[in-house]
């Protein structure tokens, strides 16, 4: 039989379970992952079928149109056909705990994700970023400096493209941002350099506690050449692997990267020496500095001239629904950060623009397993007002109201509406939801998008 797992082989092999009537890969998930995972098996002549739990999922038409060979279930997992596949690839968003896939790997079929795939195929050392917030705006900030240096860099993962998507591109360095649902299928993820961010309550629906969860982020060092540490975060880095280790803090002198005050300003700081004052960077707040100092710290084990490259930190602009600056009104900023989709980050936005101003803030969505009263905490003394949207909107709003003013709205229209009406000049109105947007969007992007169209329509408004 061919070596399934590192399908290097694009025939089938005599006996192999094609030649038998089956088929070597099962897809689970007609997602953007199960999509990526189909366009690589086809190229590599692989035969799959794909299976999918919803009835119409999203990604069925494409699957049609592209692979037309390929037969497709839709509406329930099938046992039968999953555990006479030769493996299973899955897509992130299905838990491995639903019955067909522990039968299936019960009866011995082996269960990979696509980063699994990627990382026995790809042919150019990879850097590895995974955290519960920051790791977009990291991978993109580590890609503007390589780019800066003329290193050519794939960039995929779990904001997009898929990684599988990015795998035979003509590259010097991968850069892959990884989530936890990703990690669950890696076994050793070999990276040249890797990263968790830092570690903060997310998607507990899935996992069974915080520990749980860090464990499966620090997953992401499994046979890493260089291991970059955030020593502020003792979550993201308690992992006993091996390889060099390159760290950074926002306090401990002691870390490789840090900050350092130097004529009452902050400064990037490498081995003692200043790099750059943070006021000189677009990205605003604490976070964000530690996110830069992940970039060069990744940069510099990969090995990027870090001291030829920290001009260009001054000419990342950031990313879209990221504590972005719409522009301002009346002497009213605007920000949006539709990306803060747990409690976490929208403290984090809150606690950077309410050292300020008096905030306006937009909340609300469908919640998650969080903790809102410490969303609640971060409003009080920053939040005037709080306009609470979406399905778990009286959540929020019985946890805020002991600290500010809220108001339920119907709708993201509603919540600008209003919020224009009561700003005052000097305030700063924050669309921070602290949840997901999938009550009423496809996802956060959607969500900050209507959010900008609003507010980019109100009478007199200056976009940045
Ligand atoms: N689903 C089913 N039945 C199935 C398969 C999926 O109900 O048979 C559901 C899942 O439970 C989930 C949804 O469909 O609610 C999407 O799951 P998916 O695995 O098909 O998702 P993809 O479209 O492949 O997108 C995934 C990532 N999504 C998730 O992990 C949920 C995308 O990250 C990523 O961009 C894409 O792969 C390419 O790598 C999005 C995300 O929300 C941005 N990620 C989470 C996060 O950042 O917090 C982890």
């Amino acid at each position: 039989m061919m070596d399934l797992l590192s399908l290097r082989e694009a025939e089938p092999c005599p006996g192999s379970a094609r030649e038998h009537g089956h088929h070597t890969a099962a897809v689970v998930g007609l997602g953007l992952t199960g999509l990526s995972c189909a366009r690589f098996l086809q190229r590599r002549g692989v035969s799959f079928v794909g299976n999918d739990t919803r009835a119409r999922p999203p990604g069925l038409d494409c699957w049609r149109r592209d692979f037309p060979e390929a037969p497709v279930y839709v509406g329930g997992l099938r046992v039968e056909l999953l555990k006479q596949a030769g493996y299973l690839l899955l897509s992130p968003g299905l838990s491995p705990n639903e019955a067909a896939l522990v039968e299936a790997a019960a009866a011995g079929v082996p269960l990979l994700g696509d980063i699994e795939l990627f990382r026995r195929h790809s042919r150019a050392p990879v850097v590895a970023v995974t955290g519960t917030n920051g790791k977009t705006t990291t991978v993109h900030l580590l890609r503007h400096l390589m780019q800066a240096s003329g290193w050519r860099v794939g960039l995929g993962g779990n904001s997009g493209p898929p990684a599988l998507d990015v795998l035979d591109e003509n590259v010097d360095l991968y850069v892959l941002e990884l989530s936890s649902f990703q990690l669950e299928r890696v076994e050793r993820m070999g990276a040249a350099a890797a990263v968790v961010l830092n570690v903060s309550p997310d998607h507990l629906e899935r996992y069974r506690n915080l520990r749980h969860y860090a464990g499966v982020k620090r997953r992401i060092y499994r046979g890493a050449e260089v291991r970059v540490v955030n020593l502020d975060d003792a979550l993201a880095h308690g992992c006993r692997c091996s390889g060099d280790i390159l760290s950074y803090s926002r306090r401990a002198v002691r870390a490789a990267y840090g900050l350092v005050q130097r004529s009452g300003r902050d400064w990037l700081m490498r081995r003692g020496k200043a790099l750059l004052p943070v006021e000189e960077l677009c990205l605003r707040g604490p976070h964000n500095w530690s996110n830069a100092l992940a970039a060069l710290c990744l940069g510099e084990a990969v090995g990027l001239d870090i001291p030829e490259v920290v001009e260009s930190l001054r000419d990342f602009r950031g990313l879209p629904h990221r504590l972005q600056r719409v522009g301002e009104r009346r002497g009213v900023a605007w920000y949006n950060d539709s990306k803060a989709t747990n409690v976490k980050a929208a403290r984090v936005a809150l606690e950077t623009l309410g050292e300020r101003a008096p905030l306006l803030l937009i909340c609300g969505g469908l919640a998650k397993h969080d903790d809102y009263g410490r969303l609640a905490e971060a409003a009080r003394g920053r939040v005037r007002l709080a306009l609470c949207l979406g399905r778990d909107a009286a959540l929020l709003e019985a946890q805020l109201a002991p600290h500010t003013d809220t108001r339920s709205c119907a709708t993201m229209a509603e919540a600008v509406r209003i919020a224009a009406a009561c700003a005052r000049a000097g305030d700063t109105v924050l669309l921070a939801p602290a949840c997901s947007s999938r009550d009423s969007y496809r996802d956060f992007e959607e969500r900050g998008e209507d959010f900008m169209k609003q507010v980019l329509a109100l009478p007199e408004f200056a976009p940045c």
